[in-house]
């Protein structure tokens, strides 16, 4: 399985007769429960409040509670936790006090917590990595992707010059790192003008816009445009914005195994800018990266140097795409948020769609491959699909 981790589907299943599954199927978000199972345990993020561990008939073994993520759009954050060993690693990216979090995966007690002082809201879930031979958790964050010692969280390496918002998952192969992650504000999705948008939405003309002056869809961004958090958002703001989404470059990096330190130039494989997918995150397969860019464009990349077999080629499924594609048996899966589905053929110089099908409802979280079967979670419903 790749494209990050889903076995949402396969809880769901065993779990159908307890009252666990009401609880999966009313949350919307597109984060994912892990299963453990050697101790056949679930571990799930609860609203972005903490971690409760069940068993796979639905006691509750442990729960870590923790304070309600303060993320700067004003939702919750879409990351899943992650076990590895003994330990639960949770991205507590957030608006103020940012840290990566290790709890015991046997007591639900704190292990670890590294402070990320320097990171701000990021969406993203870490992933274990052995880099050369030991064991390390990468944390995608925004402007900064990190390593860290698995057993102690101590911060070993560190990139810059990625973007300034980072939703996605890194994911491995061919013995490299893969990042890819893009923030709007800047190339063909550049911030508004003060100007624009002053004339827009200052209603009373005082030369700031206050919540009340936004259409409600927007207020929930509202702490993400008031860069300096004092409550109106003014023409300094939008100059702290720019800044910011300056440091920042939207772009896929292939990392080297082995660094030590700030690592940017002296182990980057390779880069790529186009083709880069929001919030779902990379795929690689069969020596391939595959992006699903927003708006239903598929690129395509060769993992060991870069070199593009095609770039945002479209599938003819527009939109936004929150699930991350998967991969498995020579084909690609990719759902976009408005319920398409597009399966296409892995390799080749361009994507050969076999297949399309539409769920007409939200599909938020990456599809699941589990043996032979493949499930879709929608926004209401569960569809498994198998020879
Ligand atoms: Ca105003
Ligand atoms: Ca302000």
């Amino acid at each position: 399985m790749a494209g990050g981790s889903a076995f949402i589907a396969f809880l769901a299943v065993r779990l159908g007769r307890t009252n666990l599954s009401d609880h999966f199927r009313r949350r919307q978000a597109g984060d994912t429960l892990l299963l453990e199972q050697r101790r056949q345990a679930v571990v799930g993020p609860s609203g972005s409040c903490g971690l409760v561990c069940y068993d796979l008939d639905g006691r509750e073994l442990w729960r870590h509670p923790l304070p309600v993520v303060e993320t700067d759009g004003g939702f919750g954050s879409g990351t899943s936790p992650l076990i590895a060993g003994n330990l639960v690693i949770l991205n507590r990216d957030q608006a103020r006090n940012s840290s990566l979090l290790a709890v015991n995966l046997e007591t639900g007690r704190k292990a670890w917590e590294t402070a990320r002082p320097e990171a701000r809201t990021s969406y993203g879930t870490p992933i274990v990595w052995a880099n050369n031979g030991s064991k390390e958790v990468v944390m995608p964050g925004a402007l900064l992707l990190k390593g860290y010692d698995l057993t102690t969280g101590e911060e070993r390496w560190s990139v810059s010059r990625v973007a300034h918002v980072a939703c996605t998952t890194p994911v491995l192969g061919d013995g490299l790192l893969f990042f890819a992650a893009w923030g709007p504000g800047k190339g063909d999705s550049p911030w508004p003008s003060w100007k624009d948008f002053a004339d827009k939405y200052d209603k009373n003309g005082d030369g700031s816009i206050t919540p009340d002056e936004l259409e409600p869809a927007m207020r929930g961004f509202y702490k993400a445009i008031d860069s300096d958090h004092d409550g109106r958002v003014t023409e300094k703001d939008f100059e702290l914005l720019a800044s910011y989404t300056a440091k920042g470059e939207n772009a896929l990096i292939a990392v080297k195994p082995g660094g030590r330190g700030e690592i940017t130039d002296s182990h980057a494989a390779w880069k790529a800018n186009r083709g880069l997918p929001y919030v779902s995150s990379p795929v690689f397969y069969q020596g391939r990266i595959y992006l699903i860019k927003d708006g239903g464009m598929v690129s395509c990349f060769d993992a060991k140097n870069g070199t593009p077999f095609y770039t945002q080629e479209r599938l003819g499924a527009i939109g936004s795409y929150h699930a991350s594609p998967v991969a498995a048996d020579g084909r690609i899966y990719a759902a976009s948020l408005d319920g398409k589905v597009t399966v296409f053929k892995a390799g080749g110089e361009r994507p050969e769609v076999l297949h399309q099908t539409e769920f007409h409802e939200r599909i938020a979280a990456t599809p699941a491959l589990v043996g032979p079967r493949l499930y879709v979670r929608t926004q209401t419903k569960l569809y498994a699909f198998g020879k």
